[in-house]
């Protein structure tokens, strides 16, 4: 396992997350085994963890009618981040099957979702959700405090630090609040760290919330939070104001939550860059044409902004007729929560409108717009963001967006292609040389995949060279050090390296 930095005392990071790093399935002999999963989170996180000899809470997967079944250990082959996590690591939480739908379908994916990206119409506010993601992240925090107790019982003379409690993401935004009480009350010495990955609303949005203030409260039980944009922090400052009353300190980004300081801080997340150019090198040509290719790649999600790209596209052939027959918009949607209506009705729509455009415009030797619905491989999607002529990532919201930056990783070819970013994801903060594109005005984000198509190649260089670079230095592991880096749980030769 290639782990470039440790936490600060051995056993002590525990991670918590919805989902552990695998999830578990059953062989044709009725075992469990894992399947891993392959995610940039999961592979900056699980060396760390694994070297420090640490924890990993959440779901496995599936719903075990013998909670004591135990965990399998991995498979000896096994080459993927998690598979130093030995199974005594693993903490599995439990859950009734009926209170985890409504939870993860009914507050997280229904409620949360929706109006974290800004999208209330969309949000559905029910107290008996409310209720289970409640009782849910009580569930988590039990495991946690378990795991703790344990952590605090051994090797207590050898370890002269506190233990990192790291939890993740929506679904788990109150966790915390039983971990600092208990930890108070039983004098468990812990610090607590939240990541959010997606983005936090400004106050107006957020406020619509009806239990806003228990988020807010369960999310200052931390020591410190990130976010991944200025952003984000400054909208959960404002809310811990306005909704709290705390005492806030906008510039040193602090919020004073009963009699303790917890630290907000900005950390972009990056991805793994050296394994997506690594993959770009090795994978063969996928794509055999003359044509040039703008690139999506998304979930489908209302979030992504996918009609909206569609329509930009057409305005594009419309406007800009000297494009048609030369270039293809390649789209690879990949089905998600599939069992919700409003996810049927979008796929629905989208398979609707690339009929029409398709049927507006094909010539018998070209379809403008090839549409995949379903996953590829790592290998073929680096393959395509490598032979892609423009990366085309237009959401209406989005915490970072990891696409554009695996785009820019796999760009090998001089002269490179051309990045298109919306400003309303993390991503078109931060990659300042992209081309900034609003997806809500279809006409001027046609003239932005123009402009892409038409740029001068001294220009695509400059720009490709800049990005590229900021996602090299930026890459997921720069992430992971920046956060025990700001939590304080650093180790560096000479001792702990805190951010202050
Ligand atoms: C959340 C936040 C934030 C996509 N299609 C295929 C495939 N993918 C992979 C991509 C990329 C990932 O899925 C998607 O990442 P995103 O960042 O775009 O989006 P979310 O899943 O919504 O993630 C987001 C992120 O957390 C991290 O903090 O950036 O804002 O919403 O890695 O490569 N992978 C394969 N085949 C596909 O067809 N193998």
């Amino acid at each position: 396992i290639n782990c470039r930095y440790a936490v600060t005392s051995s056993g002590c990071m525990i991670v918590v997350s919805n989902r552990l790093p695998f999830v578990l399935q059953r062989d044709e002999d009725g075992k469990f085994v894992r399947k891993a999963s392959a995610g940039g989170l999961v592979t900056a996180v699980a060396p760390v963890a694994i070297n420090g000899n640490g924890y990993w809470v959440g779901w496995p997967g599936v719903h075990l009618e013998d909670p004591d079944e135990p965990i399998p250990e991995s498979d000896p082959w096994d080459i993927t981040p998690t598979a130093g996590l030995k199974s005594d690591k693993v903490v599995p939480v439990h859950i009734d099957p009926v209170k985890f739908d409504d939870y993860y379908n009914g507050c997280c994916n229904a409620t949360l979702w929706p109006l974290f990206h800004s999208m209330p119409d969309r949000a559905l506010f029910r107290r008996d959700k409310w209720k289970s993601y409640v009782d849910v992240n009580k569930d988590f925090a039990d495991r946690t405090l378990e795991t703790l107790r344990r952590v605090d019982n051994s090797d207590q003379d050898i370890r002269n630090d506190v233990p990192l409690v790291w939890i993740h993401d929506y679904h788990l935004m109150i966790v915390a609040n039983w971990i600092r009480e208990a930890a108070t009350e039983e004098g468990i010495r812990c610090k607590i760290g939240f990541f959010l990955h997606i983005p936090f609303p400004s106050w107006d949005i957020f406020r619509l919330f009806p239990w806003a203030d228990e988020i807010l409260q369960g999310m200052l039980a931390c020591d410190m939070i990130g976010f991944h944009i200025a952003d984000y922090c400054l909208n959960f400052i404002d809310c811990c104001q306005r909704c709290l009353g705390c005492r806030i300190d906008r510039k040193n980004l602090l919020v004073e939550h009963v009699g303790r300081t917890v630290r907000v801080r900005a950390l972009p997340i990056g991805i793994p860059y050296d394994r997506f150019v690594h993959l770009a090198e090795k994978a063969p040509k996928v794509l055999s044409t003359n044509q040039k290719i703008i690139l999506g790649v998304d979930r489908l999600d209302y979030t992504k902004g996918l009609v909206h790209r569609l329509l930009s596209f057409e305005s594009l052939l419309e406007n800009f007729p000297e494009h048609r027959e030369k270039v293809s918009l390649l789209q690879i949607a990949v089905p998600s929560r599939t069992d919700v209506k409003e996810y049927q009705d979008l796929k629905e729509e989208i398979d609707q409108l690339v009929g029409r455009i398709n049927g507006k415009f094909s010539t018998p030797n070209w379809a403008p717009i090839r549409y995949i619905y379903g996953c590829v491989t790592q290998d073929e999607l680096a393959a395509f963001y490598r032979e892609a002529a423009v990366g085309l990532v237009t959401p209406l919201r989005d915490g970072m967006n990891l696409v554009a930056k695996e785009f820019v990783a796999c760009q090998l070819n001089v002269p490179p292609g051309v990045l298109i970013v919306s400003p309303f994801a993390g991503s078109g903060e931060t990659m300042h040389e992209a081309i900034i594109c609003n997806p809500y005005e279809t006409e001027g984000a046609s003239e932005c995949i123009h402009r892409a198509l038409t740029m001068p190649e001294d220009e695509r260089i400059l720009r490709m060279n800049y990005l590229r670079r900021r996602e090299k230095l930026n890459d997921v592991n720069y992430w992971t050090k920046s956060f025990l880096q700001a939590m304080g749980s650093l180790a560096t030769q000479n001792g702990v390296d805190d951010i202050e």
